[in-house]
């Protein structure tokens, strides 16, 4: 296909739209999962707005039908600037691409192509009726912006932080088993705000049973706020119906295997994307050694136990040179803390 000849104004009209559109994506308030945030404007020839659309969550129009309908009949002969490729097919909602096709959209502008199977093909449908198609204008940035969907697509499971909290000498719980004060009351708070962020808090039944935890997120007064992520228990053993995770604060799974790929493979089946893993000390262990962690965020508190539980369990490393050494994205003194916890962010190498 022949692609029109941008002038350098037409071509800096699309890349402002685009940051536009990426903007509107994330127009706060969207519900995160299971799907991806997408934005779109739609410019006339002279490089002005016709509409912008963004997409609401689930089950409520996508970005380009969000903009089609603001547009109405103006549509005709604009170019859709658009952060995701246009899905081709029937889902909760109908196919983008024909409706752009149908609304007599001339030219399309994609940030990233649809990285799920069954939605993409968008650019092909729409060049076969004659709509020029450009992507991977600011690509990158439309990544970031779905970085946890894009990933949980892509490689068909959710995506993994395992979150722990230790002493110096990387205990997290003392002797008698008491671990609620390892870290402090910013730390805590810190984890409830990134808790938030998840879908899934995944632990096993070994925590379950020993630290009865609710895993649910919760507010400065202690009560659950807002949405709440959904609790898993991973592991084969029975616990008490009494558990603090049984109660009607939120949803609550088991799942009944010490594979992580299988839980994770259930997980996914549940549209679950973000999982939260906060113990214990032999499911981190399992996961790290399935290469199942995405990501690390270690609380330590300048605390010493020299006794009680690993962080960790074994991960059969005997050697330094073997030693496990993600790589630190992040560093962060608590701020307005008194016990200066620190916290690090990282990603396994
Ligand atoms: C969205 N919003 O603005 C675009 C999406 O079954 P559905 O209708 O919920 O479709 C979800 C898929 O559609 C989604 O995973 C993505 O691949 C594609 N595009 N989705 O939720 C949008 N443009
Ligand atoms: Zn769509």
């Amino acid at each position: 296909h022949r692609q029109h000849m941008l002038t350098a104004d037409a071509r800096a009209a699309e890349d402002d739209a685009m940051r536009r559109a990426l903007e509107l994506a994330a127009t706060p308030g969207v519900p995160l999962g299971p799907n991806p945030r997408v934005g779109c404007v739609l410019l006339a020839d002279d490089g002005g707005v016709v509409a912008e659309g963004h997409h609401r969550g689930a089950g409520t129009p996508h970005a380009e039908a969000d903009a089609l309908a603001r547009a109405g009949e103006r549509a005709r002969g604009t170019t859709a600037v658009v952060t995701l490729e246009p899905c081709n097919h029937t889902g909760r909602t109908p196919p983008c691409a024909a409706a752009l096709v149908g609304a007599g959209v001339r030219r399309v502008v994609v940030a990233m192509p649809d990285p799920h199977a069954i939605a993409a093909g968008g650019a092909q449908t729409l060049r076969a009726a004659g709509v020029e198609v450009e992507v991977g204008l600011r690509a990158d940035e439309a990544r970031a912006l779905n970085r946890v969907w894009t990933f949980a697509v892509e490689h068909a499971r959710p995506f993994v932080t395992w979150k722990l909290a230790a002493t110096l000498d990387g205990r997290s719980a003392a002797a008698d088993g008491t671990s609620r004060w390892v870290s402090s009351e910013a730390a805590r708070r810190d984890t409830h705000r990134l808790r938030a962020l998840a879908d899934t808090m995944l632990v096993g039944t070994g925590t379950v049973a020993v630290d009865d935890p609710w895993l649910t997120v919760r507010g400065a007064d202690g009560r659950p706020l807002g949405r709440q992520p959904l609790r898993a228990v991973m592991g084969e053993r029975d616990l008490p119906a009494d558990r603090r995770v049984f109660d009607d604060a939120a949803p609550t799974v088991r799942l009944r295997t010490r594979d992580p790929h299988v839980a994770l493979a259930e997980l996914y089946g549940r549209e679950r994307q973000h999982v939260f893993l906060e113990g214990g000390p032999t499911l981190a262990a399992a996961f790290l050694r399935a290469g199942l962690v995405d990501e690390l965020v270690a609380y330590v508190a300048p605390a010493f136990l020299g006794a009680g539980l690993a962080a960790v369990a074994d991960l059969g490393i005997g050697t330094i040179a073997a030693a496990l050494r993600p790589t630190v994205t992040d560093v962060t003194v608590l701020p307005d803390d008194p016990e200066h916890n620190v916290r690090f962010t990282m990603t396994p190498t």
